[in-house]
């Protein structure tokens, strides 16, 4: 006999939800942020009389205060009090602090690269000393949900893929990565691999031959992100979506065929869909009337932003509220 056990996050009811980007460890403007939106620390926990948040992933690595961002955002979850989705960071820390099954190249389901290294830098030595605590946000971290919906808005980190979400649902009976799916997650051209890329990390085009791109944050890439809201791209331009401009004139050439069908689309009549991980610059802006990006670079000195949802079908900039952070964050 076959149970299908399913496994959903249920949406705290509210009023209202407020929805904020990502945090990278800027606990203090989390709190000053709340604090903006009438929310108040009772008995240990940040809520507000009417509405919830939701927190859009990404709340570690990077910033001076993962420990406290992280205590914050979870005794707000676990009180019923905000939901929270997973960003490509956490998964990054799932995967590299899980040791992988044997048959494995590496030790652990994320190589221990430089790269993978210094991702998660901040996060590790902040928890130094501090192993069951961090034990307890993995464990945590492995039942986040990779998206929510209702009948009136969407949430993901990075795009949201409807083919790949609905087969999640429908074959998996889930919205989180089991531990199948968690090994899948780093094996390329594997169901598990594509999901996660596609909802945490956003698609991407490959930059031609001995091309690469030397990011603000230090990192050098061979390809750049895109977004999924041009309704007919011709051009690298109409579909770029990062702090980074392309070298040359590579703004210019056109996508090929072949780019074009990777890339996602997101209807314009859709309902709303909030979403965090571009490192946005400047005054928060809708992208589309049916699209906000909540990440502000809160941790490069940018801004802290939220959305604050009371339902409507399209959205309206005048409801972001936003936190400068400064250089110590205080
Ligand atoms: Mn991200």
């Amino acid at each position: 006999m076959v149970t299908n056990k399913s496994d959903f996050t249920r949406l705290p009811e509210a009023a209202g939800y407020d929805l904020i980007g990502d945090i990278h460890g800027c606990a203090h403007t989390l709190e000053r942020l709340l604090q903006q939106m009438d929310y108040r620390k009772v008995n240990g926990v940040w809520q507000h009389p009417e509405r919830k948040v939701i927190f859009l992933g990404d709340i570690v690595d990077r910033g001076p205060r993962i420990r406290e961002s992280l205590e914050l955002v979870y005794n707000m979850v676990q009180a019923g009090e905000a939901a929270c989705i997973m960003g490509n960071h956490e998964h990054n820390a799932i995967t590299y602090c899980t040791p992988a099954p044997e048959g494995f190249a590496d030790d652990y389901l994320r190589s221990h690269n430089p790269r993978h290294t210094r991702l998660i830098k901040e996060t590790l030595d902040q928890f130094e000393g501090a192993q069951d605590e961090w034990d307890t946000y993995l464990q945590w971290f492995k039942t986040l949900p990779l998206f929510l919906e209702n009948e009136q808005f969407r949430v993901v980190h990075a795009s949201w893929d409807d083919a790949l979400i609905r087969t999640l649902q429908n074959e998996y009976q889930t919205d989180k990565l089991n531990y199948d799916l968690l090994i899948e997650s780093v094996q390329p051209d594997s169901f598990g691999f594509r999901l996660m890329e596609h909802l945490t990390r956003g698609s991407h085009i490959r930059l031609p031959e001995g091309i690469q791109i030397h990011g603000g944050d230090g990192f050098t890439r061979r390809t750049f992100r895109t977004h999924f809201w041009a309704e007919k791209p011709e051009t690298y331009g109409d579909v770029i979506f990062q702090p980074d401009n392309l070298p040359g004139n590579l703004e210019d050439r056109a996508l090929s065929d072949q780019e074009k069908e990777a890339l996602l689309y997101y209807p314009k009549d859709e309902r709303p869909l909030f979403i965090g991980h571009y490192w946005c610059e400047g005054v928060p802006a809708l992208v589309t009337p049916n699209i906000a990006c909540l990440d502000y670079s809160a941790v490069k000195y940018g801004k802290l932003a939220s959305y604050r949802f009371s339902g409507e079908s399209q959205l309206d900039a005048r409801n972001f509220v936003w936190i400068s952070v400064d250089r110590d964050e205080s």
